[in-house]
């Protein structure tokens, strides 16, 4: 007869098999553990291969305390298993977490240009009096631009020397809008009066860049066609835009002028906004700025567009986004406008 079962030494083996298999910390360890602490060649084995050397009764009372003890210990195998994948899953959530939401903090944000600020300022102020933006193609026909303006045939803006032509079509017939006017006659064309709208945009001319000039440029133009319009609603019109955006201290005036679409045609200034009227080198010691051109709509243009210029009157004016910008914030060289310096740009 071999000797009688330890079972204080299998509470032990199966104490340590517990410890064992709760010191794995990954699946793989914890595979490793039950290997050696289920598997053929461990303690609890051991005691298997021991049963055959008892008596009847003893091997049965003990072949059921081992398989009590090795069940336990499996389930808690099993359990430990749970908890580990468990824990794996949640730190490759974790670690593959992406923050859609997150936003770059503090000075390496970005922000609209300067120019897009200011059209979007400008904007406002004619939206705040009751008028509509409406947009249109950059490149344009010969008649949109000239000829539906009553721009005649030998105007000099129609030579190449101011024009921007596009080579498509017959030679001269498509070309780089040079005025957004284009815009004005397309809503014209598609839109009953009253109208009151203003047309921002992109346009061209053939210039040599410099400190005042650079060949694409933002205009604003604006066109009101109702019944009764009259010069005094136009100069009234400027007159509160040019507060509005400049402050109160700004005021405008109106000098006669020429243009082909209207008649009467004035350019209008405002007062210089970095003396604010005293007179300084900016404004030649005047106290006034040049800003931009306006007019009673001509009647060639109604005409055109298939308005009655019997029924119905109206004014328009048109003057450079850049260079509000460029008296609003005492540019000296419109060339930074376009030049993308990032030293520039960060500062608006
Ligand atoms: C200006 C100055 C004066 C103008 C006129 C028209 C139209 F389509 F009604 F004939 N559009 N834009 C106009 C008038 C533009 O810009 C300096």
């Amino acid at each position: 007869m071999g000797p009688v079962m330890d079972t204080a030494q299998l509470e032990d083996t199966e104490r340590e098999a517990a410890a064992r298999l709760q010191a794995a910390t990954d699946p793989d360890q914890l595979r490793a553990a039950e290997y050696e602490t289920l598997g053929k060649r461990s303690a609890l084995a051991a005691f298997n291969q021991q049963l055959g050397q008892l008596s009847p009764e003893e091997r049965r009372s003990t072949g059921q305390l081992l398989n009590a003890a090795r069940a336990r210990l499996q389930a808690f195998a099993d359990a430990r298993r749970q908890e580990l994948e468990a824990e794996a899953r949640a730190a490759r959530l974790e670690a593959e977490r992406l923050d859609l939401t997150e936003v770059p903090p503090g000075p390496e944000r970005g922000h609209l240009n300067l120019v897009t600020q200011t059209r979007d300022e400008l904007e406002e102020v004619f939206i705040g009096m009751g008028y509509a933006v409406a947009e249109g193609p950059e490149v344009e026909t010969d008649w949109y631009n000239f000829e539906a303006l009553n721009i005649p045939k030998a105007h000099p803006a129609r030579s190449g020397f101011d024009t921007l032509y596009v080579d498509w079509g017959e030679p001269g017939s498509t070309l780089l809008r040079a005025h957004t006017s284009p815009v004005q006659i397309r809503v014209m064309q598609t839109q009953k009066p009253p109208i009151y709208s203003i047309m921002p945009g992109k346009v061209y001319r053939k210039d040599t860049p410099d400190a005042r000039h650079t060949p694409s440029f933002n205009q604003i133009e604006g066109l009101v066609v109702d019944k009764a319009i009259t010069f005094g609603d136009l100069a009234g019109t400027i007159e509160v835009f040019t507060g509005a955006y400049f402050g109160p201290a700004i005021h405008s005036r109106l000098r006669p002028a020429y243009f082909p679409f209207t008649e009467p045609s004035a350019e209008f200034e405002i007062t210089c906004t970095i003396c604010e009227g005293e007179g300084c080198r900016t404004c030649s010691g005047t106290g006034w700025i040049e800003l931009g051109g306006c007019g009673m709509v001509h009647p060639n243009v109604f005409a055109a567009v298939g308005i009655d210029p019997e029924e119905w009157g109206g004014f328009a004016f048109g003057f450079g986004i850049d260079r509000c910008a460029q008296m609003r914030h005492g540019l000296s060289d419109m060339r930074v406008l376009l030049d993308n310096d990032i030293r520039f740009i960060s500062q608006f």
